[in-house]
């Protein structure tokens, strides 16, 4: 992995490939947790409830389970996309696996053409780290995005976007990271197989997250300090002025240094 020309890429393209990121047997383990997690959910809630909320398809706050989806927080290669197309301060937005089985297209938001951050001009806020855990390309309907679209303030015409549109490709356990605003959306499943996907969303500290996962994560207090970081463990609101006088940067929840932009205007 090249850092410097993954965030030119990034950069310029609004998306690149990261390579490998996970052993064999992880792919493996994470393919059949998530989908034991996936049929308890179902078992739990009722298909039905789950295609009428759009969740179907997916398996959020991974953070919860802890164990190897901490790991993946601490993961090497994740942290230095991380640190240098956003920064060491930025915190995970959501956590959360996309299985996308094919089987009722209506069950997943995701596959009109979307943005998944406000836009801001020469400023990157968030980007998306995906990691398939199968081989994935159009016939199983890996994510597509439009390369250049997060540069621009307005959504481009449909006919534009259809045109350009280009499909990830790559091998199970190979990451790619598209900056959030990039115009994206997940394709069609045609395989007949689920297509597994982690998909682990960043953004500045100070942003809001989708979960308040340092109140989900019941193992959070024991992650390491990495994992709490990125879980958002140092930006955590606090609840009334009283606690907000709190100046010990150990017990402190918003901690000093959190706003953080360094490293996030494009030039
Ligand atoms: O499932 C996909 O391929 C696309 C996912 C997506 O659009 C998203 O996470 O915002």
């Amino acid at each position: 992995m090249n850092i410097g020309n993954i965030v030119e890429e990034l950069n310029i393209r609004g998306a690149a490939a990261i390579g490998p990121v996970l052993s064999a047997e992880d792919i493996e383990w994470f393919r059949q947790d998530l989908a034991a997690k996936k049929q308890q959910e179902i078992d739990e809630f009722t298909r039905e409830t789950l295609i009428a909320n759009f969740s179907l398809e997916t398996v959020q706050d991974l953070g919860r389970f802890a164990g190897k989806y901490y790991d993946l927080i601490s993961n090497s290669i994740l942290n230095d996309v991380v640190n240098n197309a956003l920064n060491d301060k930025a915190v995970i937005h959501s956590y959360n696996a996309i299985i996308l089985d094919g089987a009722e297209k209506s069950a997943m938001v995701g596959h009109g053409f979307h943005r998944d951050m406000p836009w801001f001009p020469n400023c990157r806020t968030s980007i998306i780290i995906m990691i398939p855990l199968v081989d994935y390309s159009p016939e199983n309907g890996s994510t597509r995005f439009v390369p250049g679209t997060h540069a621009f303030k307005d959504m481009p015409s449909l006919e534009f976007l259809e045109k350009h549109e280009v499909s990830a490709m790559g091998k199970a356990g190979e990451a790619y990271v598209v900056d959030s605003t990039t115009w994206h959306r997940a394709g069609e499943n045609k395989s007949g197989l689920p297509r597994p996907m982690i998909v682990i969303k960043y953004t500045l500290a100070p942003f809001k997250q989708q979960v308040e996962f340092y109140l989900s994560n019941p193992h959070i207090e024991s992650a390491s300090t990495v994992v709490k970081q990125r879980l958002g463990w140092n930006v955590r609101v606090p609840h009334n002025f009283i606690e907000g006088r709190d100046w010990n940067q150990e017990t402190r929840k918003f901690k000093s240094g959190q706003y953080d932009m360094s490293n996030t205007y494009l030039k």
